[in-house]
């Protein structure tokens, strides 16, 4: 028996960040957040099940992918084996056409991909249910499997781990125009993984409650801005919530940022006090993703390129969800 399935998926931005995790187990998120699916980059994903497969094995980029995330991953195939009563392991090729663990959310579009190629396209599970085991393995992944604009809910207060969270898309890609420059500001992996930096600030940062506090609220504007299709009030909100974000982990001494991040946000104020609307936000890096309108983007990236410390950069628009590939193709 073998079973073989490619998956495509892309990274996506949040908008209000998740940031912080509720106790006990399934990897359920503190606080809601908002993101857009990009276009620009892409992790592509074969899954093959077969009884001559000796052991779950993932190679990410050619090379086999141990720690933490090999752990996540082989959880994830664990929990498609066990719930749908499948035999034997599953042999997974992966690849980035992007830097791996660097900011730009390879597990979002890693753990969609892989949840969506381990899922026998014939069973009955809906992109929802595989929005919840992406989730588990990563809970930025969830959003990935949805195209467009798409929200996470907070998880239950008390949370069991069989619970069920699922990410939906609140808007498709045309809703609100939007470009996302991605600056990048080192080719270099990053220190400090989210997972540990999420729960470094939450157990020691003086304003953690305060964050945990002031993201829904914010949240809720974001989502109203959005579907109002008001383009500067969402940029406001979304780099309110990296800078309410960072802070936080910043109080807890988790430091995302390097000189070019610093170099970067100035230039996208600068903009804006000259009359562009361009408006930043920053993830688990250093990396500062500008959100501009199309028509504003050309002018806004020839002031990003110029900017210290910025490496280069790759355009981004709102893209589709995960998605198999037509049978035959490779990963
Ligand atoms: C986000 N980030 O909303 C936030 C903002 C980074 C900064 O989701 O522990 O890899 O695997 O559930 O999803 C990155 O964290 O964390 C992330 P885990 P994940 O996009």
């Amino acid at each position: 028996m073998t079973r073989e399935a490619v998956a495509i998926a892309h990274p996506n931005v949040a908008l209000s960040k998740y940031w912080g995790k509720r106790d006990g187990a399934g990897n359920f998120p503190a606080v809601p957040s908002l993101s857009v699916t990009l276009d620009g980059l892409t992790t592509r994903t074969r899954v093959r099940w077969g009884s001559d497969v000796p052991s779950d094995r993932i190679v990410l980029d050619g090379h086999e992918l141990r720690g933490a995330d090999g752990a996540r991953g082989r959880a994830l195939l664990d929990r498609v084996r066990r719930k749908l009563g499948l035999r034997g392991y599953a042999d997974v090729e992966s690849r980035n056409d992007f830097p791996t663990a660097s900011g730009l959310a390879s597990s979002a579009s890693g753990f969609a991909a892989l949840a969506l190629a381990a899922v026998p396209a014939d069973s009955d599970w809906d992109a929802s249910r595989i929005s919840d085991l992406a989730r588990r393995a990563s809970a930025s992944a969830a959003r990935s499997v949805f195209g467009g604009f798409v929200e996470l809910e907070a998880g239950p207060l008390v949370v069991a781990e069989e619970d069920f969270l699922a990410a939906r898309q609140v808007a498709p890609s045309a809703h609100m125009p939007l470009v996302v420059l991605v600056c990048v500001t080192t080719e270099g992996p990053k220190a400090v993984s989210s997972t540990s930096g999420m729960q470094t600030t939450m157990a020691k940062s003086p304003y953690a409650s305060a964050w945990l506090e002031h993201a829904p609220r914010l949240h809720r504007h974001l989502l109203d801005a959005l579907l109002a299709r008001d383009f500067e009030r969402v940029g406001e909100l979304a780099e309110g919530s990296a800078l309410a974000m960072h802070a936080c982990a910043l109080a807890a001494g988790v430091s995302y940022w390097n000189s070019g991040t610093l170099e970067a946000l100035a230039a996208v104020r600068a903009l804006r006090a000259a009359g562009t609307p361009a408006f930043a936000t920053i993830d688990a890096g250093p990396h500062v993703k500008v959100l501009v309108r199309p028509e504003d983007s050309a002018r806004a990236r020839e002031t990003m390129q110029a900017t210290p410390g910025v490496v280069r950069i790759i355009e981004a628009g709102a893209g589709e969800g995960a998605r198999l590939a037509p049978a035959g193709e490779g990963p």
